[in-house]
């Protein structure tokens, strides 16, 4: 059993502590915000020092630790994770809401992560390459860049700080996790299999605490060399910014407006199946979840009946009860964007076939449900059909030519995922190369990332760098090039040779 997490602590330089102010915040089970899950420090700027203080000092000597000898402890994090993946999948399901089968994935990604760059400590290629000079040798090698500081969110409280911090320390970076002030708890528990599986001292920090204050003073901090973070593309310009004034690394995983497309000739079942875990899953509080269905006219009104029979049978509900199908919203903000969205839909001429309201019914009014949602007569102009709404709800929108199909799914200010149900194979071919996303599947919903293919986007998803993968490798590492000349004389490059 783990226990920290109740009187969940700052971890610095391998020790349990409170804020130096003393000062604490509650988490509360967003679906019944009577139950206290645990109490976390309020941290301040003075703790931030005190955690890059460690993590420089750290860094040391950790990025001397041959790499395998790093990836061994990787390894055991990916054991302990499994060894307590029903403990904190239960965790995880009472502090965010997310229904115990996703709580169990997210767990699982977890340890996916870890195996997968465990394995990199064995590998971390470089490049060996010719030289234009006689007798000497080329090579390029991959070096770590310092001290990380990972923010996260809480829509996937241990499979994102796994794709963060587990490349950056197999790399030989130190990190400072700082964790959404909504899932504390679930970020204790994984540092505490990180204090376990023996990481020495300083090589893993944690520091909980509000985005603006404890964020911002990470994002900030000179002593900080690279910052990555996954939020809101809002927040995400906002740390670039500073990021860029700071001359620090920065890598931004930010929101998404993901479409699944249906064609004519497409399997409607499959893409049902589809559209219901893209639109609700998480309660479509993903950066990947399907947040507008592009139908083409011919199967509209059929597909649009089926997904009308299947949304009213989806049970709301808290996550550890193992009937529901979808959990609240993760707080009272949340439920306020996303009832504030059904506002905009209707005073833009949308229509609603379901939900569209906040549930109260029964045990349900403790908590921040929200019904599942379906918009009609979407424009493509419209807001609820361009701006991240993070609920479950979805934007119906028809086509005619799978040309505009592309071009509707195209145009939003973002480029995370995309999916495309058609049995065509001319039409997918088109799809992989002219959708303007990070991630696309044909035959399959918006979400389903695995963790060894890059995950990120293009446009105002991101800037540029994906995690996961071996492309995370790029982001928490430096190129050096490195030449050796066993000539024994100068050799000028570009003028001896010619
Ligand atoms: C996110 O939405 O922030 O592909 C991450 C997926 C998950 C990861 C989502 N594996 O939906």
């Amino acid at each position: 059993m783990m226990t920290n997490w109740i009187n969940s602590l700052n971890y610095i330089d391998g020790c349990w502590l409170p804020a130096k102010s003393g000062d604490e915040l509650e988490s509360r089970n967003p679906a019944d915000t009577r139950k206290l899950v645990a109490t976390f420090p309020r941290s301040a700027p003075a703790d931030v020092d005190a955690a890059v203080e460690a993590a420089r000092r750290a860094y040391r000597t950790w990025r001397l630790v041959p790499a395998p000898a790093r990836a061994e402890f990787i390894y055991r994090v990916g054991e302990l994770l499994l060894q307590y993946k029903e403990e904190l999948a239960q965790l995880m399901s009472q502090e965010m809401g997310k229904p115990i089968a996703e709580a169990r994935g997210d767990v699982q990604e977890g340890v996916d992560c870890a195996f997968y760059y465990a394995g990199e400590g064995r590998r971390l290629f470089g490049q060996t390459t010719t030289s234009e000079m006689p007798n000497k040798f080329a090579m390029s090698v991959r070096m770590p860049i310092g001290v990380c500081a990972l923010i996260t969110p809480w829509n996937f409280p241990v499979a994102i700080p796994c794709w963060k911090a587990l490349p950056a320390l197999v790399c030989g970076n130190t990190i400072i996790l700082k964790p959404a002030e909504d899932t504390p708890a679930c970020a204790t528990f994984l540092i505490e299999i990180f204090d376990k599986a023996g990481l020495p001292p300083g090589v893993v920090n944690l520091i909980h605490g509000v985005g603006a204050e404890v964020g911002k003073a990470l994002v900030e901090h000179r002593g900080i060399d690279l910052v990555s973070f996954t939020g809101s593309s809002q927040v995400g310009a906002e740390v670039g910014a500073i990021c860029g004034q700071t001359h620090k690394r920065v890598c931004l995983e930010l929101g998404g407006k993901n479409a699944q497309i249906v064609m004519e000739d497409a399997d409607l079942e499959l893409a049902l199946e589809g559209a219901i875990w893209g639109a609700f899953g998480t309660t479509g509080q993903r950066c990947t979840a399907t947040s507008r269905l592009i139908l083409h006219r011919d199967i509209k009104d059929k597909f649009t009946a089926m997904l009308l029979e299947r949304t009213s049978k989806l049970r709301l509900g808290a996550g550890i009860e193992l009937d529901t199908d979808i959990g609240p919203l993760v707080n009272s903000n949340q439920l306020k964007r996303v009832s504030n969205y059904l506002e905009i839909a209707r005073s833009e001429g949308a229509e609603v076939l379901i939900g569209g309201e906040v549930a109260k019914d029964g045990e349900l009014q403790h908590g921040y449900f929200f019904k599942p949602t379906i918009l009609n007569n979407v424009s493509p102009q419209m807001r609820v059909a361009r701006e991240e709404i993070f609920g479950p709800v979805v934007a119906l929108i028809e086509v005619g030519e799978f040309e505009e199909a592309i071009a509707i799914l195209n145009d939003t200010p973002y480029g995370l995922s995309s999916s495309v149900y058609t049995r065509d194979i001319n039409r997918a071919f088109i799809a992989m190369r002219d959708i303007e996303a990070g991630i696309t599947y044909i035959n399959g919903p918006t979400i389903g990332a695995e963790v060894h293919l890059p995950f990120g986007g293009v446009k105002q998803t991101g800037n540029g760098h994906r995690e996961a993968g071996s492309a995370a490798l790029d982001v928490f590492t430096e190129w050096k090039s490195v030449y050796v000349d066993f000539s024994g004389r100068l050799q000028r490059a570009q003028i001896d040779n010619h």
